[in-house]
């Protein structure tokens, strides 16, 4: 019976392919610019052993299904250079799937890839141009090629390429395209789609780091709220779990369900100086505190950051974010997403200090918008026109991209597009998750469920999952959600999304809960269960005007 098997599946395999999975059968269909570095053929449920040089994304995904895998080298410019990776499953759904990066990482996420296959689409991952990991960007000291790599030229170039392959391999073109990505990942979606709206029919865009000049800036700014560290009002990371306790105090019930998530934290009109330390504290920890000054500290974390004559330059973290504060605010000096950034990106000058920052550091990403990064053509129409759909979505506890530069993104594509008539809820709907961090995770004391087989998310539970475990359906899945609206025209008008106990799958299902379509919320139907979808409807907080629903 097994032996059986496999002789059938090998004879589908050698007829099915246009050629074998062997490095010159790949270079006689590349473009001279292009080469291959190696080629692995992989058994049904093997492991892929990430090369040793891919620091970025170590992990090996594993229990694969099997899989021709291709990585290529693709010359840029004369000083530039990047690769791809390339997973052609034997048992291919006839569909492409490109996956994304994360902060300034360079490195193929195979990991990615590994819950890309799963589904069966050809996945491909670029690496963006560079190798690094994703809090290092010292590669772009003085490189101005490789900020373009990064910035967008490596995603569109491996995308056309890894197509061409994929094409040719099977030979068939892909009868879909789709993009799934978190974070920088995000980003390159959003990115590839305004240059080029023809790469993708579907776009799933998580937590989008798309404001690059503004968002890595405003982490510099962030950071000095909370320094320097001897100060009178810098908050120690020790009380961090104190204020997010408060916060959840106070904001839990005021969405009229205490069920230990802030459905929406704008709503909640918090008042910190219930945290203010009483006279006769010795111990601020152990008291779990604040001091006036460290209250002022909060005030700044938790508005918009604005610049001279109102000008908008980013928005806040939200109530609820607390948990992931260590990133940005728990050092004794600002991230070096931005401190970097400054330097190798924009300045090209590794001894500038962070001390040093004030307006003219964002006026001055503006003007040179280094590698043409930043994701601002908030005309989306050539991306609609061509009949593309873009699901996008931001945990609302997201402690390094403060989701209202979602919210933000999405309102000036509305400014941009429905004064010309053109709505966007048929094509472009956004998706805010109560409780989510930084496009996976949640707050063990909120848990909240989190998990729609978004960017990132499979490889966050193990190494061998795809979709949602026991929920592999639209309603559950948000890739396969996107499938359906872009090949079944059937709009996504909620998400479930699922948390199990202790994280762990086996240990069944904890929640399960229907994320919205902003601006709509979800809502307690005040019977059933809380925890399970039916008991919740997506709805308008008011009464929308036709031409907008
Ligand atoms: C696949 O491999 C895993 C170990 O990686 C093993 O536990 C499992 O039994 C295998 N499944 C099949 C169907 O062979
Ligand atoms: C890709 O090719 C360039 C030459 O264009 C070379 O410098 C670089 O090391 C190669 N990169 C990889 C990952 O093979
Ligand atoms: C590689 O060469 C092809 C064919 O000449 C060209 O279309 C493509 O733009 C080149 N790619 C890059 C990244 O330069
Ligand atoms: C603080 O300590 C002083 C002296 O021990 C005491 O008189 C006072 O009541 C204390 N204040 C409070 C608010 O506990
Ligand atoms: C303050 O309290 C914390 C938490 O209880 C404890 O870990 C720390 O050692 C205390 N600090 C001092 C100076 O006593
Ligand atoms: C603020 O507005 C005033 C009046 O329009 C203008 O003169 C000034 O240059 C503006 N400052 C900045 C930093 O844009
Ligand atoms: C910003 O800082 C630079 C360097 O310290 C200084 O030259 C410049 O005058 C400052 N600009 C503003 C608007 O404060
Ligand atoms: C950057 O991208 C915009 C489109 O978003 C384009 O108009 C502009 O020419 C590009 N600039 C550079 C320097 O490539
Ligand atoms: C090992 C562990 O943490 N087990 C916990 C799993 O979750 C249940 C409730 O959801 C707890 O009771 C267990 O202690
Ligand atoms: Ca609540």
């Amino acid at each position: 019976m097994h032996i059986s098997r496999i002789l059938l599946f090998s004879a589908l395999s050698a007829s099915g392919f246009a050629f074998d999975c062997i490095p010159s059968a790949f270079n006689s269909i590349l473009p001279s610019n292009a080469t291959v570095t190696f080629t692995r053929t992989l058994s049904d449920n093997a492991t892929f052993t990430v090369p040793d040089s891919d620091i970025a994304y170590p992990t090996s995904p594993k229990q694969l299904r099997a899989l021709c895998a291709v990585q290529v080298n693709v010359t840029s410019s004369p000083s530039s250079a990047f690769s791809f990776g390339l997973f052609l499953p034997d048992e291919w759904n006839e569909r492409f799937l490109a996956v994304g990066n994360g902060g300034f990482a360079g490195g193929i996420n195979w990991l990615d890839m590994g819950a890309g296959v799963g589904y069966g689409f050809a996945v491909m991952s670029t690496d963006t141009g560079h190798n690094s990991i994703a809090s290092d960007l010292t590669w772009a000291l003085n490189e101005p090629e490789k900020k373009i790599d990064w910035g967008y030229r490596a995603m569109h170039g491996s995308v056309e390429l890894a197509k061409l392959v994929t094409e040719a391999y099977y030979k068939a073109k892909p009868k879909y395209s789709y993009y799934s990505g978190c974070s920088t990942g995000g980003r390159q979606g959003i990115r590839d789609i305004q240059l080029y709206p023809d790469d993708f029919d579907g776009v799933l865009a998580g937590a989008p780091a798309w404001w690059t000049t503004h968002l890595q800036t405003w982490t510099v700014k962030l950071g000095l709220y909370n320094l320097p560290a001897t100060s009178a009002h810098h908050i120690p990371p020790s009380l961090f779990t104190a204020i997010g306790a408060e916060v959840l105090r106070q904001c839990d019930p005021q969405d009229g369900l205490v069920d230990n998530i802030i459905s929406d934290p704008r709503r909640c009109d918090f008042l910190p100086e219930t945290l203010l330390c009483g006279p006769n504290v010795t111990n601020q920890t152990a008291a779990g505190c604040l001091s006036a000054a460290q209250i002022d500290t909060l005030y700044n974390i938790y508005n918009d950051y604005v610049e001279t004559n109102q000008t908008f330059i980013f928005p806040h973290l939200e109530l609820g974010s607390e948990a992931q504060w260590s990133v940005l605010l728990g050092s004794d000096k600002p991230n070096p997403l931005g401190t970097e950034y400054v330097q190798d990106f924009l300045l090209n000058d590794p001894d500038w200090n962070y001390n040093d920052f004030n307006y003219s550091i964002v006026e001055l990403a503006d003007k040179l918008q280094p590698g043409n990064a930043t994701a601002y053509d908030y005309d989306l129409s050539p991306f609609h026109k061509r009949g593309g759909k873009l699901l996008h979505y931001h945990g609302l506890s997201d402690g390094l991209i403060a989701p209202g530069s979602s919210v933000y993104f999405y309102k000036r594509v509305l400014q941009t597009l429905l004064p010309k008539g053109l709505e966007l809820d048929s094509w472009y709907r956004l998706f805010l998750v109560p409780g989510m961090q930084h496009c996976q995770g949640t707050p063990s004391d909120v848990n909240a469920p989190w998990y729609f087989a978004g960017a990132n998310q499979a490889g966050a539970l193990s190494a061998s999952t795809h979709s949602v475990p026991g929920f592999r359906d639209a309603k559950h899945d948000a890739l396969l959600a996107l499938m359906a609206w872009v090949e079944g025209d059937q709009a996504p008008e909620r998400l479930v999304a699922t948390v199990w106990r202790n994280e762990s799958v086996a240990d069944g299902v904890a929640r399960q809960r229907p994320l919205c379509p902003y601006p709509k919320q979800a809502r307690y139907n005040r019977r059933g269960h809380p925890d399970r979808a039916e008991s919740w409807r997506c709805e308008y907080l008011y009464e929308m005007k036709a031409q907008y629903s």
